[in-house]
């Protein structure tokens, strides 16, 4: 899979977090860091919003970024009208399709939305904006009135149609299915959004690609309504793996550190762990046969070369699990002269200590210290 697009969403679907609460200040250093991953797109919260959602659209629009502005907004005049405004160069127009959308939300018939549909894309191009058309809870919606809404709306030249996992209820293949069937019926771009509730997010995003999709919607650790959606920094990583070159090529991945960073202490949160790429663990090798190959070859076990995204990877070594080898490793490091004979001795010490407490990497220090002085001390 190649020549997908990022929307970046952190400003728009990220704001939707419960803890996010962004200054217009803190949106531009967002933005920016960003614009320095290379992310194609940025999608930012409805001008309708609020005053300051207003004003954020306009002064994003006037950074002079290389990632084209995006505003998400309702399928209405009113809306458009506002956006139009600020300065985005295209608007992501939404509506709900589902029958729960339509009968609890906003209780509009197929005909009616279709209609509307119509009027507001003709509108939005007539500006020469671009306009996406995405239909809410796509997977609970009827598909034939989503592939006749699809249809209409490619036929008068909208720039991209969007899927939306708006519940987070689809798996891989329903994805791909939906996405080849609509990639059959209409001409222009595919856009996807999935919600993460049942973990899928990731999957689904690859899944969509398969199917023919061009544009994936991210946010940055995935935050978003109420578990989030497709994280960039775990897109990127499933993508690198797919199409290193592309995603080198096109993406600085040394960047993804520095905008996760200032999202998570943004929106009051640590970066998770396990997290893709610069969870505390992501390259970090314990068991003794893991770090021996990886001492060797470190494609042995790792999918992600840490240096492409400006990361370390970490051999640990105090704890049961640990293996000659690497401590061997750790004594060249610390130039001692021992041999492998001594290492073996040495790690069985290890071994022995880590049974009762685990050993951090200045025990560890210390014990072969303390076994390279009473070696050079006994041969004197
Ligand atoms: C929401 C809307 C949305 C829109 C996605 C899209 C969703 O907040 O409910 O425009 O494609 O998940 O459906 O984020
Ligand atoms: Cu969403």
């Amino acid at each position: 899979i190649s020549n997908f697009k990022i929307i970046e969403s952190t400003l728009r679907e990220g704001e939707q977090f419960a803890n996010a609460f962004f200054t217009t200040e803190k949106k531009v250093e967002i933005a920016k860091a960003l614009d320095a991953v290379g992310v194609d797109y940025l999608e930012l919260t409805s001008p309708a919003a609020s005053e300051q959602s207003r004003n954020d659209c306009k002064v994003i629009s006037s950074l002079g970024l290389k990632a084209k502005i995006l505003t998400h907004t309702r399928c209405h005049m009113d809306d458009a009208k506002l956006a139009i405004d600020t300065g985005v160069d295209g608007l992501d127009v939404v509506i709900g399709t589902s029958s729960y959308l339509r009968e609890f939300s906003h209780g509009k018939d197929m005909d009616y939305i279709t209609n509307k549909a119509i009027e507001v894309i003709t509108y939005i191009k007539s500006k020469g904006l671009e306009v996406r058309f995405s239909t809410e809870d796509s997977f609970r919606s009827d598909l034939v009135d989503l592939l006749s809404i699809y249809k209409a709306v490619d036929k008068i030249g909208v720039t991209r149609v969007g899927i939306a996992d708006t519940v987070g209820c689809a798996n891989p293949r329903q994805v791909y299915e939906l996405v080849r069937t609509l990639r059959s019926v209409v001409s222009c771009d595919i856009e996807c959004h999935f919600h993460n509730d049942t973990g899928c997010a990731i999957a689904n995003a690859y899944a969509a690609l398969e199917g023919g999709a061009t544009h994936i919607d991210t946010s940055v650790l995935g935050i978003g309504e109420r578990n989030g959606i497709t994280p960039l920094g775990g897109l990127l990583a499933r993508m690198y793996a797919a199409d290193k070159s592309y995603v080198m090529n096109k993406y600085d991945l040394t960047k993804i550190r520095d905008v996760e960073n200032i999202v998570a202490s943004a929106v009051d949160v640590t970066v998770p762990f396990n997290n893709y790429i610069t969870g505390y663990c992501a390259f970090t090798h314990k068991a003794g046969i893991h770090a021996k190959a990886i001492l060797n070859n470190p494609s042995t076990y790792e999918i992600l070369k840490p240096e492409d995204f400006g990361m370390t990877r970490y051999v640990s070594i105090g704890h049961r699990l640990t293996g000659w080898n690497a401590v061997k490793n750790r004594v060249e490091q610390l130039d001692l002269d021992l041999t492998d004979q001594d290492a073996k001795n040495v790690t069985a010490k290890i071994k022995t200590l880590a049974d009762v407490r685990p050993l951090s990497l200045d025990d560890v220090d210390t014990l072969l210290r303390n076994y390279h002085h009473a070696k050079t001390q006994g041969s004197h």
